[in-house]
């Protein structure tokens, strides 16, 4: 945050809205189902000084949360860009863009999406990477891998046995009722206890769990992600004095102050910040202030981003309250091909920042002209 309010203002005269498709390399299942592909809303900040591109997390179906690509694609076109626009191509900071939309309510991955478009096209035009803008403090970040639910146990431990092979760092293995203890039990007996293992429930347990998610204590995990429905933070709390392991907030944070809240009601221990999940990349350091300044570890989560939200993460993921390894993978663990020339790779257990201006990524156009479901461009350009 510290550099941003020093930037030059661009004017911004509209915006490109681009949904494109891309198959995952593998089906990714959690508690909510089975996803094989994904469409991604990628929108384009169109300004006198350059163009800046931010990703939409937005999934298909509202069922991590209520936003999915249409809902996004159509609120920004219909309320946030109108608010953005209002003020006719005057000069515009990308620190007023949440202030512009906040009369909006929710739709925060919609508002994200469309500041990191703006933020991209102002750091551009000033020259400055994003790590640079929001203070980051390492150029290179461990990185941890999101395993979904297998039914076969011997599936889960060769998928896993390969990722530990690849040099990944810590494992997050998604559960629900039914696919718990025992799969974590065959990973520990088969990798040993040393191996940074936690689980991610997606709100899949009730409030009556608590006794049977005690039995994971046994296994010496980091941390056990959203157990409960994401309105229920008194559950968590009532789960978190019940259970050893502890308890990480994930889809109940939607800003600073749900964290905070959920902090003092003592219901996590631990947060994941996703940017999209909090409204906006700047909101997600906030996020990432109030849990430094009450001891409260936090570690960057992922949304099955391509390159341009990997490269986001990874700058966020470099602040220095980041003390938990987040699922920042290589670009090869969802997809084939990713949309920019120089994708995210593993190189000895890490993930490295981008150091160019803005994102910092460089866009492969004529391979995302080659997925494009649907584009167009509003705003008077
Ligand atoms: O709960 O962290 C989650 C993906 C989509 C929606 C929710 C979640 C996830 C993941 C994948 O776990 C994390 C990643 O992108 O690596
Ligand atoms: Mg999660």
């Amino acid at each position: 945050m510290t550099n941003l309010p020093h930037l030059e203002p661009i004017h911004v005269r509209g915006f490109e809205f681009r949904v494109i498709g891309l198959p995952l390399v593998t089906p990714f299942r959690t508690s909510f189902g089975t996803q094989n592909d994904r469409r991604i809303l990628l929108v384009r900040a169109i300004t006198d000084e350059g163009d800046g591109w931010g990703e939409c997390v937005s999934g298909d179906d509202p069922l991590y949360s209520s936003e999915y690509v249409e809902s996004s694609h159509h609120v920004m076109l219909h309320h946030l860009v109108p608010r953005l626009l209002r003020n006719d191509g005057g000069p515009m900071h990308a620190t007023e863009v949440a202030r512009l939309l906040e009369p909006v309510k929710d739709h925060r991955m919609a508002k994200a999406a469309i500041e990191a478009a703006v933020l991209d096209a102002q750091l551009r035009a000033n020259d400055m990477p994003l790590s640079t803008a929001i203070g980051s403090v390492v150029d290179r970040v461990p990185s941890g891998v999101s395993v979904g639910i297998h039914d076969d146990i011997d599936a889960l431990v060769r998928t896993i046995g390969g990722y530990l092979d690849e040099g990944y760092v810590r494992i997050k293995l998604k559960i629900e009722p039914g696919s718990d203890i025992e799969p974590v039990r065959v990973l520990r007996e088969t990798f040993g206890d040393a191996v940074p293992l936690q689980v991610d429930a997606n709100t899949a347990y009730t409030r009556d769990d608590g006794p049977h998610l005690a039995k994971l204590d046994r296994f010496g995990l980091l941390l056990i992600e959203q157990p409960l429905p994401e309105d229920d933070v008194t559950g968590h709390a009532i789960i978190a004095r019940q259970v050893g392991t502890p308890i990480c907030l994930d889809e109940s944070i939607v800003s600073a102050h749900a964290a905070v809240d959920a902090i003092e009601r003592g219901a996590c221990s631990i947060i994941n910040i996703k940017a999209g999940r909090v409204g906006g990349y700047l909101e997600a350091v906030k996020v990432h202030d109030v849990c430094q300044e009450r001891g409260i570890p936090v570690w960057c989560g992922g949304m099955l981003e391509t390159g341009i939200g990997r490269a986001m993460n990874l700058a966020l993921a470099a602040l220095p309250n980041f003390t938990i390894t987040g699922d920042v993978s290589a670009s090869e663990r969802f997809w084939a091909r990713d949309i920019v020339h120089d994708p995210i790779v593993l190189d000895h257990g890490h993930v490295v920042l981008r150091t160019g201006p803005g994102t910092g990524v460089d866009l492969d156009h004529p391979f995302i002209e080659s997925v494009t479901l649907s584009s167009e461009v509003v705003g008077t350009h």
